[in-house]
């Protein structure tokens, strides 16, 4: 098949995702179009199934503002036609999903539109009302749409009143890359002394609650000797890294920043700690299983149909950050607990969300609507 994708090609879950999803297709031999503004940041190495054709806003003085949305499709349009694409696939509804919808209108019912929605799309922007019509009308408009969980698809119609028939297809991880990887090394610099190490990876945006991160490192720190090594940057990082210095913690923290190379980073980690508000899915904690680190999270959105709770790991009230501290300790204390909560995430990681699996279930998605 020739299949265009759509992301956000910068950090974030969705675009990891759409990423990851594209170069699992090119190795299955379909010929795999990005149109995206970027480079996607996880693309990696040449592939013979793989294009990239970027989107460049033209900006003219007469524009108030640069108009990206007809650009992405008009672009699509033009690499629907030069490309014969089959199908456009695109993740996250804003704008995306409406852009293809155009695209179609240009070139022809024979493109199919998949849209893939991953979480803020709906449960942020479409308590916008100068948007959420336009999110409603992308995905009726759509061929096909998934979400990446159940309480996702249960959140759109809720918030959207969508009727559509909408499918859950879970994100996965690439579990030739996502496994435990010996860090022993690394992890005496971080650690020297074998602290317990206390990992948060986000973009730290208000919905990721990053401040109860220090709250709860706080607390553990108080009982036991720990590092946090926070991953990641955004609006609310300063204001994380502030508290941290008043509580005079800031020689027991790392900041890594940006990272791309997640598993070798996770590996590092003895407890992944999200305490999110909204979160479809999280994919971190997902990454995080898969490379056999426990998860101490809210049971916010989707989270619990990825991370179970006294199996792979602990899922505590939103804001709860006397639980989320007391989980977390009680998983550093236990090393029979922890051992058996870091496998129970392997194994479930590798059955339920394999790589294999889920690039199965979207090109079977894809035939059907051929
Ligand atoms: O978490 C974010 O803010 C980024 C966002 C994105 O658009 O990349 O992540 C969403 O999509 C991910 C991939 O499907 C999910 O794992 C995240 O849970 C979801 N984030 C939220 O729902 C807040």
């Amino acid at each position: 098949m020739n299949i265009g994708i759509t992301c956000y090609p910068s950090l974030g879950g969705s675009g990891v995702v759409a990423t990851e999803l594209g170069k699992l297709l090119a190795e299955r031999g379909h010929r795999v179009h990005f149109i995206t503004s970027g480079m996607p940041f996880r693309l990696g190495s040449f592939h013979p199934n793989i294009y990239y054709h970027e989107v460049e806003v033209n900006h003219y003085d007469v524009f108030k503002y640069p108009p990206y949305d007809l650009t992405l499709a008009n672009r699509m349009a033009q690499v629907a036609r030069n490309e014969k694409l089959d199908i456009l696939h695109v993740h996250y509804a804003v704008p995306h999903a409406l852009c293809a919808y155009l695209a179609k209108q240009m070139v022809g019912d024979h493109l199919k539109i998949v849209t893939t929605l991953h979480g803020t799309d709906i449960t942020v922007l479409g308590y916008d009302s100068s948007l959420s019509e336009m999110i409603r009308f992308g995905i009726e408009q759509s061929d096909a749409v998934t979400a990446v969980s159940n309480d996702l698809i249960k959140e759109t119609r809720r918030l959207l009143q969508v009727e559509k028939e909408i499918t859950t297809i879970y994100n996965f991880v690439d579990k030739r890359r996502y496994y435990p990887k010996q860090v022993d090394e690394l992890k005496k610099r971080f650690a020297p002394q074998g602290e317990k190490i206390i990992m948060h990876i986000s973009n730290f945006r208000p919905v990721k609650r990053t401040r109860d991160v220090v709250e709860v490192f706080r607390r553990v720190h108080q009982q036991m000797p720990a590092k946090l090594i926070l991953v990641g940057e955004g609006p609310d990082w300063c204001e994380v890294r502030n508290q941290l210095n008043e509580w005079g913690l800031q020689d027991d923290v790392i900041y890594l920043g940006k990272q791309e190379d997640v598993a070798e980073v996770i590996s590092l980690a003895d407890v992944m700690l999200l305490p999110s508000e909204k979160e479809s899915f999280g994919l971190v904690a997902l990454e995080a299983m898969a490379c056999g680190v426990p998860v101490v999270a809210t049971n916010a959105g989707g989270i619990p149909e990825v991370v179970i709770d006294e199996v792979t790991g602990f899922l505590c009230p939103i804001g709860d950050v006397e639980r989320l501290a007391a989980r977390t300790l009680r998983l550093l204390e236990d090393e029979q607990l922890y051992r058996q909560f870091s496998n129970n995430g392997i194994q479930r990681s590798n059955q339920e969300f394999c790589h294999e699996t889920i690039a199965t279930a979207y090109e079977s998605l894809y035939e059907r609507l051929l």
